[in-house]
């Protein structure tokens, strides 16, 4: 039993960087549910991964309740043989922390109603050996590490764990996060200071914050991270390179994340001595063979490739006239004998499309190049495709390659680094916007089927599949800038495991591990990050236009004519008759039959077309009347006008918590939301004004005439 104390100030400075896992201490009364938890800990092997669990579990218990557990080796037991290590049974009342075949070796008659497999676990109170016993098991060692982290969560939480049975099984088999570092420590769009693992083009000798970022990455059960830029500096495959990359991987391994390296096609020829990189080409496979042998020398449980080619002016096999499927299956036949895989992106488009031509459409671009390849790709090759079908903007439909591949393994991409929103200098938690695309159902064939079932490979019985997120953290001690953007890397772990969660539940519990159980901070940032997507969405991008920001700049500030004449095509077509581009079969670029037919109906009628979507899909007159029954017009004035006052009001929102939330934060967080509060002004009057001086058509509101005078009439 444990003998409960208690007490950390909620008002201590916080810099932020223990993020969700700080474990502030519980007050007496939220303690006293714990007081008959098991004082020992008995852990049936010596991996580093249930070292890992061991210390955590010890360490966690000791912050939030008080008392230090044994550990067992602290637990006197006679040794026998090869043993002679390992504690064998509870010797009093324990957590027992082993795989379910360990387990089974001193309760053989266990069994569970149904086992868990690869990273799930199984957190059971059990009677052995007359002792009672909170049993974490799994199929792995990942897995029990991943039972502790969730314990602890539910201490944390307070939840009852006096007879827990829980049983839990990840969505996806792969849960990764992509990091777009540079070798010389910047990260392109990355907002939370340098990179964590590079700087000045080699490996950090401190990694300290990469293994703090490993446990971080762990607790939400994430399971792999490819280290550096898509945009990949091939020297990142120099031999020596390599030796300094498997430091960050031994920091990696206790926390069970594979790590992965971003590689250019290209690669054979620039950092080799072929005078060829053509994926067909014998001598290419074998250059990569090598490579790849050296690789697993130094770093045998490397998880595997991630590649961007023909894009954006990466190499790609049509330099050779070969295909996606040629230069993907090529890197992936070297990684097959050790079990690696090849993360293929489906980025690929023209990025210097014909404006004029309005056929032409980049949306289209990733299923004209895909689809007719699918089963043509290895099964270790893993397609990894854009939520949307132009780039992480702040509101796109789903993309409709993620239902097109029924014979390759796919994996949705999303953006935790909030590029295109607000770019963690404002408050845009994209939890729920992941939430709506993991659970759009398809209807493949007529049938439900989520974005979530089938990256699972649950539609197509696909082996392998999964969710990638794009998180871009840093050395700022809040990892991505702001501590409230933070609720986005944890957001993204958490619904990557079980797409099933509300957004509203993770924001909760966010708030709760990171900043404690008051209620009036719990209400406060929960609304908060709730209203923040569709209040950024409200000002920068209503209805589905795409992109308004400077495109071919920050992609941060208002930019609304930068998207249009030129061949990046983030077009919205808005002249001075109407706005929006026409994406129908019927009439325009032929985007929507990419869609299964259910759903392409849906998006192809005027009449059913969703109004948050319609300018993405259809081009109409300022004068179109939405579903709402106002005009496009007076929804853009509206919605420009109300998302500027909703910012305004996330100020005293977060005002309410002087004194509630310590100093730090409390400052941090309110210079962000007055700064975001100006600047959906500056939104919401450039985006107005352009579009008045585009449609002649004024603010039926008059509102616009206070801000310009006489100029705008
Ligand atoms: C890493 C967008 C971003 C690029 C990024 C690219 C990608 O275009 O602006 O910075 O490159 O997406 O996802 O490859």
């Amino acid at each position: 039993m444990v003998a409960i104390s208690s007490g950390a100030s909620p008002l201590a400075a916080e810099t932020g960087d223990d993020a969700w896992l700080g474990y502030t201490a519980l007050d007496k009364e939220q303690a006293s549910i714990y007081e008959n938890l098991p004082s020992s800990v008995l852990t049936m092997g010596d991996s580093p991964v249930l070292k890992s669990a061991q210390q955590e579990l010890a360490a966690g218990v000791k912050k939030m309740l008080g008392p230090t557990l044994h550990l067992d080796a602290d637990v006197a037991q006679p040794s026998v043989g090869s043993q002679a290590r390992h504690v064998r049974n509870p010797v009093g009342d324990s957590f027992v922390l082993g795989t379910l075949s360990e387990l089974k070796t001193i309760v053989p008659k266990l069994k569970p109603a149904r086992e868990p497999s690869g990273d799930g676990y199984w957190l059971k109170v059990l009677r052995i050996n007359g002792h009672k016993c909170l049993v974490i098991t799994a199929a792995t060692d990942r897995g029990v590490l991943y039972g502790v982290f969730a314990l602890l969560r539910k201490i944390a939480l307070g939840e009852d764990i006096s007879a827990v049975d829980e049983m839990q099984q990840p969505s996806a088999p792969l849960r990764w996060v992509d990091q777009w570092d540079n070798l010389d420590g910047r990260i392109e769009r990355g907002y939370g200071g340098p990179s964590i693992y590079f700087a000045d083009g080699k490996v950090r000798d401190d990694l300290g914050r990469a293994a703090e970022y490993a446990r971080l990455l762990a607790s939400i059960g994430v399971n792999g991270c490819a280290i550096n830029n898509v945009n990949a500096d091939p020297h990142i495959l120099d031999d020596a390179f390599i030796t300094s990359v498997s430091r960050i991987a031994n920091v990696f391994r206790p926390w069970g994340v594979q790590i992965a390296l971003a590689v250019d096609l290209s690669s054979p020829k620039t950092l080799g001595d072929l005078d060829t990189f053509d994926p067909i080409d014998q001598r290419v496979a074998a250059w990569w063979q090598k490579k790849v042998d050296t690789i697993y020398r130094e770093i045998p449980d490397f998880g595997g490739f991630v590649m961007k080619a023909d894009s954006e002016g990466r190499a790609g096999p049509s330099a050779y006239g070969r295909t996606q499927a040629d230069a993907a299956n090529v890197i992936a036949r070297a990684l097959k004998p050790h079990g690696g895989v090849l993360f293929y992106r489906a980025f690929v488009y023209n990025h210097h499309l014909d404006w004029r031509n309005l056929k032409n459409d980049r949306a289209k671009a990733a299923y004209d190049i895909f689809h007719p390849l699918d089963g043509s790709f290895d099964d270790n090759v893993i397609i990894q495709i854009k939520n949307g079908p132009i780039d992480f903007q702040v509101r796109e439909p789903v993309s409709p390659l993620l239902a097109g591949l029924p014979h390759t393994n796919e994996a949705v991409e999303l953006q935790i680094t909030q590029e295109y929103t607000g770019q963690q200098r404002q408050l845009c938690f994209l939890v729920p916007m992941w939430a709506e695309v993991l659970n759009f159902d398809m209807r493949v064939n007529g049938n439900p089927s989520t974005v979530a079932d089938l990256v699972a490979g649950r539609v197509f019985h696909r082996p392998a599949g999964g969710v990638v997120g794009v998180a871009n953290v840093g050395m700022d001690p809040t990892w991505l800038g702001n501590s409230l953007a933070l609720a986005n890397l944890y957001g993204f772990g958490r619904l990557a495991w079980n797409p099933t969660l509300s957004a509203e539940s993770i924001a909760n519990q966010w708030t709760r591990l990171t900043f404690g159980s008051d209620p009036l901070i719990v209400q406060t940032i929960t609304k908060l990050q709730l209203s923040s997507w569709t209040v950024y969405e409200s000002y920068t991008g209503p209805l589905g236009v795409g992109t308004l920001t400077n495109i071919t700049g920050n992609h941060y500030d208002p930019g609304p004519e930068s998207s249009e004449r030129n061949g990046w095509g983030q077009w919205h077509r808005a002249d001075h008759e109407g706005i929006g581009m026409d994406r129908t079969v019927a009439t325009g670029t032929g985007f929507i039959g990419q869609y299964p037919p259910d759903v392409a109906k849906i998006y192809e009628s005027l009449a059913t077309c969703p109004d948050n979507l319609l300018l993405f899909f259809h081009h109409v007159s300022y004068t179109h009347m939405l579903h709402s029954g106002i005009t496009v017009i007076q929804y853009f004035y509206d919605s420009h006008y109300d998302g500027a006052e909703r910012a305004h009001d996330f100020v005293s929102q977060w005002m309410e918590l002087r004194g509630h939330v310590d100093q730090q934060r409390y400052s941090e967080i309110l210079a962000m939301l007055n700064y975001q509060a100006g600047e959906a002004i500056v939104w919401r009057d450039t985006i107005c004004q352009w579009i008045y001086e585009l449609s002649g058509i004024p603010d039926q509101k008059g509102r616009m005439k206070a801000i310009s005078g006489d100029y705008l009439r």
